[in-house]
C-alpha cells in the first residue's frame, strides 16, 4: 500500500516557490524519505514542451481557454506518467506549482469559468489531490521585484502581466486556503529567508510525524 505524500507549493511570481520546494525536498530526504522533485507547467520531457509553449512570448494571442487546456495537457501526462506512479511506490512528491496554479491564474486570473477548471481537474487526476499546498503569499509588488531582480527583464508571457492581473491571482490564491484551511498553509513569504523556512517545517510536522 502506498504511503507516498504529495506536497505542493504555490504563489504569484517571485514568491520563493522554487527556494521553499528545494528546502522542503532536502528535509524530506534528511528524514530517511524519497522524495520526487518536480514542477508545473512540466515534468515530463513532452510536458516540458508544452511549457515552452504557454510561456513563450510570441505574436500570436494565447486565449484563457487555450492556456488551460495546455496547462491540463501538461498535466494529464504529469500524472499518469510521473506523480502517481512514484506516490504508488511509496514517494513523497514535492511538486512547484500543481491545479490551484490553474484556479489561480486562469480562473481567478484570466475570467475562465471554475466549473470548466473543475471539470478538467476531474478528468485528469480525479481523486488524486496534494495532502498539502504550500501558499507562498506576498504582495505582488514585492514578487515581481524578486522575480524581476533574478531574472532580468520580464522572462515569460505570465511575468510580463500588469499588477493588477496578479493581484487578482494572488486574491484568487488567498480564496482556495480559505476554503480549504486542512489542505492549504499559507506562508508570510515576505519574512527573511529562515523565518520563511521555520514556517515551512511548521507546516510540514503533521504530515511528517505521521509517517515516521
Ligand atoms: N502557470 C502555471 C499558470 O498560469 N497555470 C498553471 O496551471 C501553472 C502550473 C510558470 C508560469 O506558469 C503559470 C504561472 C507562472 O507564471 P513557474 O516556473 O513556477 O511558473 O514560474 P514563476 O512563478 O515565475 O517562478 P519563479 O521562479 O519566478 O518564482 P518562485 O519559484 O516563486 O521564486 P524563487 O524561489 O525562484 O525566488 C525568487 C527570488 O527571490 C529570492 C530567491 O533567492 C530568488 O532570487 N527569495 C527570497 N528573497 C528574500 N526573502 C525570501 N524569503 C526569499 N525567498 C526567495
Amino acid at each position: 500500500m502506498s504511503t507516498g505524500r504529495f506536497i505542493t507549493l504555490e504563489g504569484i511570481e517571485g514568491a520563493g516557490k522554487s527556494t521553499a520546494a528545494r528546502f522542503v525536498a532536502e528535509h524530506l530526504r534528511g528524514l530517511g524519505h524519497t522524495v520526487l522533485a518536480t514542477r508545473e507547467p512540466g515534468g515530463t520531457p513532452l510536458a516540458e514542451r508544452i511549457r515552452a509553449l504557454v510561456l513563450e512570448r510570441g505574436p500570436e494571442p494565447v486565449t484563457p481557454v487555450t492556456e488551460t487546456l495546455l496547462m491540463f495537457a501538461a498535466r494529464a501526462l504529469h500524472v499518469t506518467n510521473v506523480i502517481a506512479p512514484a506516490l504508488v511506490r511509496g514517494e513523497w512528491v514535492v511538486c512547484d506549482r500543481f491545479t490551484d496554479a490553474t484556479r489561480a491564474y486562469q480562473g481567478s486570473g484570466r475570467g475562465v469559468d471554475p466549473a470548466l477548471i473543475e471539470s478538467l481537474a476531474h478528468a485528469v487526476h480525479g481523486a488524486l489531490n496534494p495532502h498539502l499546498t504550500l501558499l507562498l503569499d506576498l504582495p505582488v509588488t514585492e514578487g515581481l521585484r524578486r522575480a524581476r531582480e533574478r531574472s532580468g527583464v520580464a522572462s515569460d508571457r505570465f511575468e510580463a502581466e500588469a499588477v493588477s492581473f496578479f493581484e487578482k491571482v494572488r486574491a484568487g490564491y488567498r480564496g482556495i486556503a480559505d476554503a480549504e484551511p486542512a489542505r492549504v498553509r499559507t506562508i508570510d513569504a515576505l519574512r527573511p529567508l529562515p523565518e520563511v523556512q521555520a514556517q515551512v517545517l511548521a507546516a510540514l510536522r503533521p504530515l511528517t510525524r505521521g509517517a515516521a
